[in-house]
């Protein structure tokens, strides 16, 4: 049985009830097109036919390098990936010879100071981005451009942070599968399916059996794709989107979840040296490596955003008016939002004290934890 689901539509919705209908229970939504229609990016980059305004893009970024995938070829569970200037990727879109696709390019690092676009109110509150912009270091913030055809192999997405899409031009078809169904869609040696529309039966005998959602995203309209919902995706016509990789207090125990069962993988695959010196920090090590971050790092992003909501808490104004991230609605900022948010962070940092491994690391983790506990828990009785 190939059961399939529907993704409701919005044109109007007040964030409060996004945030229970939606973000808190983990559920796709598409928002309308009014949602972004005010944004440059939508008139700029694209001509009065609805396609993509090649001179233009060429003219604001034809100096940058973008990375660039070969849809046509598959390198371990991903594309065939190289790095172009892009007016060279721009005319092999135009000549269409290949199935290129320029993807998770970082574009607001672009020296150009053009502001393509400001976040939908509903899906600003974005604390991975936040957290990048405080450090400088890094940020999951993209523009992806490709012709009819290109698309994104199944995957879910880092950190198991939620994702949302901004289509400004041209339609993507979404397939999306709520988490629990590994099962379903892993072969025997351990990998996952690459094409969900084309596979070997014989690998993934099961995986008519997935609980599935299907959508086609029109111009203009934004998806929110949430945390742990494995997905493919696959452009129809010409097709430019601006995405964020995103999380915030309501995906931060699953974040914490993936976190310790990536662990268990990496100290399953050490197996054979569990008795060597230093062994967990070691596993934490790897864990950094394939996972992009290790509980360290995972509770210096969980002090870092609860820091933040602390001074909040004390009645300090958000800095510079607008929480950052080229602004996150004021709804995220109030005193119950705040509240809620630190009591999030307690709750997975209560998690994250009683795991088996924390105490293993060194360096006092558990203890920064706990003390990190008593000032929200000071924090929240001033506000109670
Ligand atoms: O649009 C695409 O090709 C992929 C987008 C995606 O995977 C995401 O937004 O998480
Ligand atoms: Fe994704």
């Amino acid at each position: 049985m190939d059961a399939m689901a529907h993704v409701e539509r919005r044109e109007e919705i007040g964030i409060d009830e996004f945030v229970r209908r939606f973000l808190e229970p983990n559920v796709p939504l598409i928002l309308a097109p009014s949602h972004t229609s005010h944004w440059p990016a939508r008139q700029d980059w694209v001509t009065s036919e609805g396609l993509p305004d090649f001179g233009r893009l060429a003219a604001l970024y034809g100096a940058e390098q973008v990375p660039v995938a070969d849809c046509d070829t598959v390198y371990f569970s991903d594309q065939q990936r190289t790095t172009m200037a892009m007016s060279e990727f721009i005319s092999q879109w135009q000549a269409q010879t290949q199935r290129l696709y320029c993807k998770d390019w970082h574009f607001t690092r672009s020296p150009s100071s053009y502001q393509a676009y400001a976040p939908v109110p509903h899906l600003s509150n974005d604390w991975l981005n936040i957290y990048y912009e405080d450090l400088g270091t890094d940020d999951f913030r993209f523009c992806y451009m490709g012709g009819h055809g290109t698309w994104t192999p199944f995957h879910e997405d880092v950190f198991r942070s939620y994702s949302w899409s901004a289509n400004i031009c041209g339609e993507k078809r979404w397939i999306l599968v709520p988490p629990g169904q590994t099962h379903l869609f892993t072969d025997r040696l351990g990998n996952w399916v690459h094409n969900i529309l084309d596979y070997d039966q014989r690998a993934f005998p099961r995986l008519g059996e997935l609980k599935k959602f299907e959508v086609v995203q029109k111009p203009g309209e934004a998806l929110f794709v949430p945390s742990g919902w494995w997905h493919q995706v696959l452009n129809v016509g010409h097709t430019i989107s601006i995405n964020h990789n995103w999380s915030n207090e309501f995906n931060l125990q699953r974040m914490y979840e993936r976190l310790a069962q990536d662990l268990g993988n990496v100290k399953h695959a050490l197996r054979d040296v569990t008795d060597m010196d230093g062994f967990d920090d070691h596993a934490q090590l790897v864990l950094r490596a394939d996972s992009g971050i290790d509980y360290r790092g995972f509770f210096a992003f969980v002090r870092h955003m609860a820091t933040r909501y602390m001074k909040l808490c004390a009645g300090s104004p958000p800095p510079a008016g607008n929480w950052t991230v080229d602004h996150v609605d004021s709804y995220f900022t109030s005193p119950a939002s705040v509240r809620r948010a630190l009591e999030k962070i307690d709750s997975v940092l209560t998690l994250l004290a009683s795991d088996p491994d924390t105490p293993k690391i060194s360096g006092g983790l558990a203890t920064e934890i706990s003390c990190l506990r008593s000032e929200i828990k000071e924090a929240l009785l001033v506000t109670h």
